[in-house]
Order: structure tokens, then sequence, then C-alpha cells
């Protein structure tokens, strides 16, 4: 029959497309920028977390699994469209039941979910469950921009201390200073000030639609928590190298976390259409060395701190013994 060979054909056109493509998204993740997309991408951004770590194994097996089932099905559509095609086969079967059959085309998908479903439990529980927090950082969605506070916090001689609260807006740098026809002096001063607050050497690179005129700063290899909420309407706090995405919602206080290992920038976008600009109020983290964080901190204490009137977050009233990294 022609059945061989056809599959045998499908999985050497298979084989065929995997070499030729393997090597180059390879060679592609090998090159791609961390924490940001890029064009032409196949799959998704490189993990820089343990939570993007554990997603990316599971979408990688599930993606195995997901693929065989569909060849399966496909090669018993096919047997069944040429074997049993009218000048094949003139006369069908009146067979109407089966019973062993039926229990098996019940019982094998069973199985093969409850197999998924103990490596997808453990991975919503690791996500779920912050570590000690070393770092707390407050995240508010605003239409349409996001507000960032290090609220006042102790988390011991490993953790960071804030001794005073700040906070600072990041609102996208302005579409008008990419492409050809930008203004190069704004655009000049735009990385300047970005270069001022990240308190860096280095001249920042700034890319379209995704940067902002501050970042989150961030110590490399540190347990980080978010508080995120909203200050109006649903919003969604997500940055896809740390693998974490979660809803900004007016009057709670929603949990989630993150451990940078590997310094650099990182982009999130937010994701739940929010109104108009909903498309333009990136998420930037910057993660750096815990020497550069310190002399960050430092600075941005003093520029941006939040006394009185200007302090947003209740944590700072609460006390030492309550903030959240000290459950
Ligand atoms: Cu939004």
């Amino acid at each position: 029959m022609g059945f061989t060979a056809l599959s045998r054909t499908i999985v050497t056109a298979a084989g065929l497309a995997m070499a030729a493509g393997v090597p180059a998204a390879a060679q592609a993740a090998a090159d791609a920028p961390v924490g940001r997309a890029v064009d032409g991408q196949l799959g998704l951004q490189p993990a820089a977390s343990p939570v993007m770590e554990k997603l990316t194994g599971f979408h990688d097996s599930l993606l195995v699994i997901i693929t065989l089932i569909t060849l399966l099905v496909f090669v018993l559509l096919g047997i069944c469209i040429v074997r049993f095609r009218k000048s094949a086969n003139p006369t069908p079967a009146k067979t109407s039941h089966n019973t062993w059959l039926e229990v098996a085309w019940t019982a094998i998908p069973v199985a093969i979910l409850v197999f998924i479903m103990f490596p997808s439990f453990n991975l919503l529980y690791f996500q779920d469950q912050t570590p000690k927090a070393e770092l707390v950082i407050k995240a508010t969605g605003y239409q349409w921009y996001w507000g960032y506070e290090y609220p006042e916090q102790d988390n011991g001689a490993d953790g960071v201390t804030i001794e005073e609260p700040f906070g600072f807006d990041a609102f996208m740098i302005d579409d008008d200073l990419f492409g050809a026809n930008a203004d190069s002096a704004a655009r000049a001063d735009a990385v300047a000030d970005l270069q001022t607050f990240l308190n860096t050497d280095q001249t920042p690179e700034i890319h379209r639609l995704l940067d902002t005129n501050t970042r989150i700063v961030v110590p490399v290899d540190t347990t980080v928590k978010f508080l995120v909420t909203s200050a109006d309407v649903l919003h969604s706090f997500t940055v896809p190298s740390f693998g974490f995405k979660i809803d900004a919602i007016p009057g709670r206080f929603n949990e989630t976390w993150f451990r940078a290992n590997r310094v650099g920038t990182y982009y999130g976008q937010c994701s739940e259409l929010c109104g108009i600009k909903h498309a333009f109020m990136p998420i930037a983290v910057e993660v750096v060395s815990k020497q550069q964080f310190a002399a960050w901190k430092e600075r941005t204490t003093r520029e941006y701190a939040l006394r009185d009137a200007d302090t947003r977050f209740a944590l700072v009233s609460t006390g030492p013994g309550s903030a959240p990294g000290n459950e």
C-alpha cells in the first residue's frame, strides 16, 4: 500500500524541515538579544528567571506530545481517506460499536492528560508561591503608564534594605524619536535622561514602543516580589523573559515574583486591553549587578523620595517587622 510510503515521506519531510530549522533557530537564540522579541523570531523569548526556564521546558515537552498526537490523527485520517474510498471499498461495513475501541479512545487521552497534569500543577504552584523576597516593588497601572514604588523594607543581610521609600513613573519614549525622520537632538536628550536615571556610564540602547523614560532597576540573583495593582481600569503586568503575567486590579494587590539570573534589559507590555493607549504602556526592567544597584538606589532615593503626602504606599506606616519581605 501507499501508506507506508506516504508516512515515510511525511517523516522525511518533517526531518528535513527540522534539520534545516534547528541550527538556524539555535543560532538565532544564541544571537538574540535577551529580553525582547526580534524580527522573524520562532518560539519563546530566552528565559532569564527560574519560572521562565521551567515554562520553556514544559512548553517544549508539550510541543513533542502535541506533534505526535497530530501526526497520529493525520495518518489515521489518511488511512481512512485512501483505504475506505468508494472505488476501493464499494460496500462499507455496518459496524457501529466496538466496546474495547471506545474504552481505548477514552482512556488513552485521559491517561495523556493525567500525565501532563503533574508537571503542569507543579509549575503552577512554583509560579504561585513567592520564595522569601529580597526586594519588594509595587507596580501600579495607570491609563496609560506604569508607576513603580520601592517601599521601606529591611530584608536582612542577603536582601535589599530600603531606608526611605522612593517611586517614579515610567512613560513610553515617544514614537517620534524613532525612525529616519526623528529629531536627533530630542532623541539624544531622551537617551541622556535615561542614562542619568540609570546612573550608568554606558549609553542605553532604546527600542521603539518598548522603552520608557525610567526603568525598574533590580539587582541580579535577587528574589524580587512585585505587588501589582491599578489606579483605574484592569491592566496586566508582564515580562516574557521572566515568565510572569499578572492582572493589575483596582482596589487589590496581586503578587508575583522573579529572580533574574542575567544582567540586561528586559521588556514587557501591558497585556490587558485597557483603553486607547493600551499598546503604549510598556514595561522596561534593568537588571544590574548588586554593586550597581546599591549606587543606583543611593541616587534614586535622593531624587525620587516619597515623603509625607507623596507616600502612596501604606506599608511604610506599618513599621518594622511587617514589611512584606519579613513574612
Ligand atoms: Cu494597560
